[in-house]
């Protein structure tokens, strides 16, 4: 069984996130989404209302699985037994920091890092922007998946 890993913040899951992990769907028999919980960092969505999202959105994938976990990442590796990480890369400024974890991570215990490179239409986009965008009134409907829009206009409606 060939495994892999796409890892995040996923607040929200985005039209890039989302082209990614189907691109590794097509490539391995299981991919697992892992939501790495960062206590310090306060989220948009809590942890389960990302866990959810991401299930709904990609339901139509037989083979990925999410799940949340909260300490490094090749620890949730090791306890699967998953040998690939899978990122995207947006552009030359996200391959610096990506190099670096993606070398601490095999030095730390062996797991390579495989990149794919972000769909054009994506490659500006990240959770933070759509966040800010969607705060402000602006239309983040093509940028996110219609269930992620949904949620997005409530929260930034009540809040
Ligand atoms: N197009 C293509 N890919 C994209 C796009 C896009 N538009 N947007 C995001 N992605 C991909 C990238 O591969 C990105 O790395 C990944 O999706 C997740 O993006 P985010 O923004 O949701 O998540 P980040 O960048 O906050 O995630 C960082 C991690 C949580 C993966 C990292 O901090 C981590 O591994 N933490 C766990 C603790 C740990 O092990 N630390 C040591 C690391 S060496």
């Amino acid at each position: 069984m060939r495994r892999a890993v796409c890892p995040g913040s996923f607040d929200p899951i985005t039209n890039g996130h989302l082209d990614i992990i189907a691109r590794a769907s097509s490539l391995y028999d299981e991919v697992y989404v892992a939501v790495m919980i960062n206590q310090s960092k306060k989220g948009l969505f809590e942890v389960e209302e990302r866990i959810d999202l991401i299930g709904r959105v990609t339901a139509e994938y037989g083979n990925v699985r999410v799940e949340a976990f909260h300490g490094l990442l090749v620890d949730f590796c090791k306890q699967r037994e998953i040998p690939a990480i899978v990122k995207g890369l947006r552009a030359v400024s996200d391959f610096d920091y990506e190099l670096q974890m993606a070398q601490m991570n095999h030095g730390l215990s062996g797991v390579e890092t495989l990149f794919i490179p972000t769909n054009p239409t994506y490659s500006f986009l990240s959770s933070s922007l759509v966040k800010e965008v969607a705060t402000w009134g602006g239309d983040v409907s093509h940028l996110v998946p219609p269930e992620v829009f949904s949620a997005l206009s409530d929260r930034l409606r009540v809040e």
